[in-house]
């Protein structure tokens, strides 16, 4: 049962979270992290079909994350059109081949020589789903007024975290791919003068021969800093 109360005439609702002994949280916590530890970004992909609305409540997950003053600054555009796929594709390897060639430093292209990347970029036709995330500076209100938008960068970050882990847990895999610069998307999928793409992440079934270079993640020791 959930009860309402009015704080300065806002609606609260309250909360009811389930709980866990330390027992088992620590089961939890650590089931998930074994779990997530198992994603692994993806450039090998199946053409095969994935339901639309397995899409949808990926999306909706994404959206659930936390925002700036709860303005949910994002849009998620889904491209399975394979023309539109093929045009990405296009313009994305045309901005590739010239970073690739002459805008990346040596040491940049030296960093990502573990991954074997290049300038070609068949996943974006492959991948039977493109979902394009752009953020939102600000909003147009009814009278045509600017209405800011805050944390935006922060909030679609977060937004696409939330996206990885719903596509992980859905059994799909993805691709954080940040072609550079991403314009091309502005002008290819019509979108407002208030958003900029911000990533643009390929999603479906891994190819049937998938590898993944072999990583090593930072230990705790190394990202965790503790003040007791
Ligand atoms: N955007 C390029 C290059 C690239 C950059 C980084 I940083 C990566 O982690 C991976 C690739 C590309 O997608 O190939």
């Amino acid at each position: 049962m959930s009860s309402l109360k009015k704080i300065n005439g806002y609606s609260f609702t309250q909360y009811n979270k389930v709980t866990y002994n330390p027992a088992e949280m620590r089961k939890r916590a650590n089931d998930f992290y074994e779990w997530m530890d198992e994603r692994r970004t993806v450039r090998d992909f199946s053409d095969k079909a994935i339901p639309k609305a397995v899409i949808e409540n990926l999306i909706l997950t994404a959206s659930s994350a936390p925002s700036g003053a709860h303005k949910q600054p994002w849009t998620f555009c889904v491209v399975s059109d394979a023309l539109l796929k093929k045009q990405i594709r296009q313009a994305a390897e045309a901005e590739e081949k010239e970073s690739y060639r002459n805008r990346m430093s040596e040491e940049w292209l030296q960093d990502l020589a573990p991954l074997q990347t290049d300038w070609q970029k068949p996943f974006l036709e492959t991948a039977p789903y493109l979902i394009i995330v752009f953020k939102r500076s600000y909003e147009y209100t009814p009278d045509g007024h600017k209405h800011q938008n805050y944390y935006v960068t922060e909030s679609c970050g977060l937004a696409c975290g939330f996206l990885l882990a719903a596509i992980h847990h859905a059994g799909l895999v993805a691709l954080t791919h940040t072609p550079s610069p991403m314009n091309f998307l502005l002008q290819l999928l019509k979108r407002p003068e208030n958003e900029k793409p911000f990533l643009l992440i390929p999603v479906g079934y891994p190819a049937e021969e998938c590898f993944v270079p072999v990583l090593k993640r930072k230990s705790l020791e190394e990202v965790a800093v503790w003040y007791e």
